[in-house]
């Protein structure tokens, strides 16, 4: 018998890589960036310098020393130089009120963000539009936000499929995303790109929410209709009796919103402007994860089109207490909407609201906004 010592080298080299080389190819998961990057060669091939550069985590985010691990994000339609209808805002003016009205007293990363990624193009043409913010570009994937085999609203959709992924992503599917699935964040500020901050803030708003120890901030609130809730508050009241009869941190406010239901309509955050304690919402919270866990398999996000608006206001009252909450009083437009006027009593400082936020803007509101 023949021993290991008189395997030539060559036919040693084959008996170790050839087993390894097979591996690799039947087992090595394709990346989903560079599945698309390839995609988009093969359909672009004439236009070789316009390859995607896959730029997921190729930049770490750069904070200063001390500085609160915080970046705003966009999800940006392309192309970026495009004003969507007649908007009154769009990405241009938004990242021009964020250079004007946020970055000077947040000097945080922002973070673009496009589902097919960015060309070398559109990023040197975007850091050289505005070379004062800190840009970082990223490619998040939406392909594990699997819809449904059929959806309850086949016959007729109540929105297109990419919005019905684009709510899912925006409720759990972030966690997942570029920067925040690697745990750079701790707090994250969710922006629109029809959404424009018109008016300066004057102070920190990540070190006030760390202060306080906020997990979510919002601007505005609205209702949605009841074709797109169907279902909602039972599933509410059922995910409660199904784990041990859950009791909602902030029963006030549940009891408000019950109280005033009407037409079937829920109350939902506007969700275009908002910001998150990354670590409560996404991982520190197993209660929180379980929500997502549950409301994922009901697969009603891609049934009945249930926004991340009205999902976040009902985890706002289920996991969060009255003073984790808190509103921002600065003006704010968003898309053809009216503009959300400043609310501010002192222009200077600024103070949000903290101590029930959201039940006074209600109470405030419930008469004349429903
Ligand atoms: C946005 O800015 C770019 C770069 O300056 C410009 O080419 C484009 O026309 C602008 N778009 C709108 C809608 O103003
Ligand atoms: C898949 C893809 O990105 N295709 C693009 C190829 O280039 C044309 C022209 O620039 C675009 O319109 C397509 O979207």
């Amino acid at each position: 018998m023949r021993g290991w010592g008189s395997v030539t080298p060559w036919q040693r080299f084959l008996l170790v890589f050839t087993p390894l080389a097979v591996w690799h190819i039947l087992f090595y998961p394709i990346d989903d960036k560079v599945a698309t990057t390839i995609n988009i060669q093969l359909s672009n091939n004439s236009k070789k310098n316009e390859d995607v550069v896959p730029n997921e985590h190729t930049e770490p985010l750069v904070f200063q020393e001390g500085q609160i691990r915080g970046a705003a994000m966009m999800l940006v339609s392309k192309p970026w130089t495009n004003r969507r209808g007649d908007r009154q805002c769009y990405f241009n003016k938004s990242m021009d009120d964020l250079a004007r009205n946020w970055f000077p007293t947040n000097p945080y990363p922002i973070i673009l963000q496009h589902p097919k990624g960015w060309t070398a193009t559109e990023i040197k043409d975007i850091r050289q539009r505005w070379p004062q913010l800190q840009i970082y570009f990223s490619q998040p994937s939406f392909r594990k936000l699997k819809p449904p085999k059929l959806m309850q609203d086949d016959e007729k959709p109540l929105s297109s499929l990419g919005y019905k992924k684009m709510c899912a992503f925006k409720t759990y599917g972030i966690k997942e995303a570029p920067y925040i699935r690697t745990r750079q964040l701790d707090y994250l500020f969710y922006i629109d790109d029809d959404a424009c901050v018109t008016e300066p803030i004057q102070y920190d708003v990540f070190a006030t929410m760390q202060q306080h120890k906020i997990a979510y901030t919002y601007k505005q609130i609205f209702t949605d209709p009841e074709n797109v809730v169907h279902g909602l508050p039972d599933f509410v009241q059922e995910y409660k009796r199904q784990h041990n009869n859950l009791q909602p941190a902030n029963p006030t406010l549940e009891a408000f919103v019950l109280d005033h239901q009407k037409d079937g309509s829920q109350w939902a955050f506007s969700t275009n402007l908002e910001w998150l304690d990354v670590q409560e919402f996404f991982f520190r919270r197993p209660d929180i994860v379980e929500f997502y866990r549950v409301l994922q398999e009901s697969g009603m996000i891609f049934h009945r089109r249930w926004g991340d608006a009205p999902l976040r206001f009902v985890m706002a009252y289920l996991f969060f207490h009255n003073s984790q909450v808190m509103r921002l009083c600065s003006e704010y437009v968003h898309s053809g909407w009216p503009t959300a006027v400043s609310t501010c009593t002192d222009p200077q400082q600024q103070t949000p609201t903290i101590q029930d936020a959201v039940l006074q803007q209600l109470k405030d509101c419930v008469a004349t906004c429903n």
